[in-house]
């Protein structure tokens, strides 16, 4: 494929969305062709699925259903926006991907890694990223960023303890694959978080 995917990861809060919409900036200015995404959520369909599993009042949501439509969502979006942007040559920044199912759904609740790997490769289906960030952020900070926005979703709603495992499991997936993962310190200023990105990336570019 002629483009690239980028992915921003990491706990609620950390910034992702601000980051992304830096990014998307720079590399505008450098005259590439960019196109953001998110997930979940990131078509039509999605967006309906985004909201059966964020909306607090489904408590009662089982972990295996939870995983099974963050996968739905993922293949929604990988056929119909991801795949299509990559193959005209853009480069694609998406606010989450699959190591959000491997840090929330095996870290955080517990499932079995087998299944959740088989699940990633299947809703990805071969598509991966080329660069990510893992925006680390301690939870209680990320909490406290998301309450200043507004109510906290059904995920939000989860104990410290689960918010910290899932910052465990972002931080091991990025010494698993060094070459690929990027951290980055989130606690910092909304500038200088955003510079050590620019930084990453047009070391990165230079290598393209
Ligand atoms: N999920 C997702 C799974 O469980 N499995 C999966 O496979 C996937 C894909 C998605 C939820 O779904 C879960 C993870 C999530 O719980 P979401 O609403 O899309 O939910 O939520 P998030 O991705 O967590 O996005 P948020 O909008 O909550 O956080 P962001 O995007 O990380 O942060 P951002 O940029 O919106 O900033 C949040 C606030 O902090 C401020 C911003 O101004 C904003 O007010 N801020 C900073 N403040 C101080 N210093 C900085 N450096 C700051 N950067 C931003």
């Amino acid at each position: 494929m002629k483009g690239a995917l980028i992915t921003f990861e990491g706990i609620e809060g950390c910034g992702k969305t601000t980051q992304v919409r830096l990014a998307e900036e720079l590399l505008v200015a450098r005259g590439l062709a960019v196109a953001v995404a998110r997930e979940p959520g990131g078509t039509v369909i999605g967006a309906r699925i985004r909201d059966i599993l964020l909306d607090p009042a489904h408590a009662a949501l089982a972990p295996t259903a939870e995983l099974l439509l963050y996968a739905a969502d993922r293949a929604q979006h990988v056929a119909e926006r991801i795949r299509p942007a990559l193959e005209q040559g853009c480069i694609v920044l998406c606010d989450r991907f699959f190591d959000s199912t491997t840090a929330y759904q095996c870290a955080g609740r517990g499932l079995d890694p087998k299944t959740v790997e088989r699940l990633n490769k299947m809703a990805a289906d071969g598509v991966r990223p080329d660069l990510t960030f893992v925006l680390d952020l301690p939870p209680a900070e990320s909490i406290e960023r998301v309450m200043r926005v507004g109510r906290l979703d059904r995920i939000e709603q989860e104990p410290l303890a689960f918010h910290e495992r899932v910052r465990q499991a972002f931080l091991d997936i990025a010494r698993q694959a060094p070459e690929r993962v990027t951290v980055i310190d989130a606690a910092q200023s909304v500038e200088a978080v955003a510079a050590d990105i620019a930084r990453a990336l047009e070391t990165w570019l230079a290598k393209r």
